[in-house]
């Protein structure tokens, strides 16, 4: 067992228990000519989160954590993209929309492939969720519950929307989740501070925050 020292409270978690969910470090949103681009965001706020992101994959494997990435996207036809997903933003480029990357958000695009820095190694599981939350439509809590998983370990993008969504699900599902502060990023500064807020509220109401130092701290002191 290792003991982190999180906000609001300790938070041990055994590695042979945990699950990573590294949320949708894809070049989607972390690259220009993306879906994150196509709605009028900056992307590079998003690069802050990869060094991190890269030093908390490396731990959670030296640990045996399994690993699971996700990527949002679609299928070619769209069949699982809610015409309200769909028509949402009113901008110029949307869903299925051919962009400098390939059609934006589908499956098989160049933009929907993760970013080279955080690429999965061969073994490690992609969900392909066609939503914001990672249990929303996919074989995620099967995959879990089968592997005997009872923690959650949280990083990724965008931290209010998919990376907080996953979460709210995990936290309902009975899972004991741990968002890595600095592993996940925002284009919007103000909503990440937010989410980190009301997530450890209430003493922990949807789970913890960290930062990757206090996380590898702990594994370092057992
Ligand atoms: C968004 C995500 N922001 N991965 N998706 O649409 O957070």
């Amino acid at each position: 067992m290792f003991t982190v020292k999180a906000r609001p409270y300790d938070y041990a978690f055994d590695p042979q228990r945990t699950a990573l969910l590294m949320i949708d470090m894809q070049r989607d949103f972390i690259e220009e000519g993306g879906f994150g681009a196509a709605l009028g965001n900056d992307v590079l706020l998003l690069r802050a989160a990869v060094p991190p992101a890269r030093m908390l994959l490396s731990l959670c494997r030296e640990l045996g954590v399994t690993i699971v990435h996700t990527k949002e996207a679609h299928r070619p036809d769209l069949s699982d993209c809610p015409p309200s997903k769909l028509l949402r933003g009113g901008t110029a480029l949307k869903i299925g929309d051919s962009g400098p990357m390939g059609r934006i958000l589908v499956d098989g695009e160049e933009g929907s492939d993760f970013i080279p820095e955080l690429a999965p190694l061969r073994g490690e599981t992609v969900i392909v969720k066609p939503g914001k939350g990672a249990f929303y439509a996919t074989g995620l809590q099967a995959l879990l519950h089968n592997a005997g998983i009872t923690h959650l370990l949280f990083a990724g993008v965008t931290t209010e929307v998919c990376v907080q969504t996953s979460m709210r699900e995990a936290n309902d599902r009975g899972y004991e989740c741990l968002l890595v502060a600095d592993a996940t990023e925002s284009y919007f500064p103000e909503y990440k501070k937010a989410t980190l807020d009301m997530i450890a509220a209430q003493g922990g109401i949807v789970g913890w925050t960290a930062s990757l130092r206090q996380l590898s701290d702990a594994c370092a002191a057992r």
